[in-house]
């Protein structure tokens, strides 16, 4: 889907991208459109839940569907997100192991025990690798950025440390929009 990372393409170009995405001709990109049209690098399905996360960010009309107009976005934050994943995929495996995961987490801003990284990799792990493909790192560093933003929220003097009511934990997990 990608050639030119980081910079926008002519408006030519993106519809000719979205006519092909665009299978029904419907003039929208459903989710089950984009998983078809994306690549984590293996002859296995693209992580639905990550097609919906960013169907749904890029989705302005909140309708489930992608746009013309939302699509440059959204080819974007694809593009970006691919160049992102080469960038840390130093062997240039396909993958993610926890050595490139631990140092793409550590430029990301996140200050993570090395106990923590190895949860995060086996939790997307999902092909049993102990590597992560493109799709889970995605939906991973999503996640982790929800997840953050709901702690700072109680983390007010920002110190890494916060105390919550046991309701107070299953409202700001449950508040995860996810
Ligand atoms: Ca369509
Ligand atoms: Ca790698």
């Amino acid at each position: 889907m990608s050639q030119y990372p980081g910079t926008l393409p002519s408006r030519e170009f993106l519809w000719n991208v979205f006519q092909t995405v665009d299978k029904d001709r419907s003039g929208l990109i459903s989710v089950d459109e984009l998983q078809r049209a994306l690549s984590n690098g293996t002859w296995t399905p693209f992580n639905h839940e990550t097609v919906r996360l960013m169907i749904s960010m890029f989705d302005k009309q909140n309708r489930g569907t992608i746009s013309f107009e939302d699509f440059g976005a959204l080819w974007k934050y694809v593009t970006d997100w691919q160049a992102c994943f080469r960038s840390f995929d130093r062997d240039n495996s396909g993958n993610i192991d926890k050595n490139e995961l631990s140092t793409a987490l550590k430029t990301f801003g996140y200050n993570l025990s090395d106990a923590t990284v190895t949860t995060i990799v086996q939790k997307f792990d999902r092909h049993g690798k102990g590597t992560v493909l493109f799709d889970d790192f995605i939906q991973c560093c999503i996640l982790l950025n929800l997840l953050t933003t709901q702690f700072r929220q109680f983390d007010t003097d920002q110190d890494g440390i916060i105390t919550i009511q046991y309701d107070q934990f299953l409202n700001m997990v449950f508040g995860i929009k996810i």
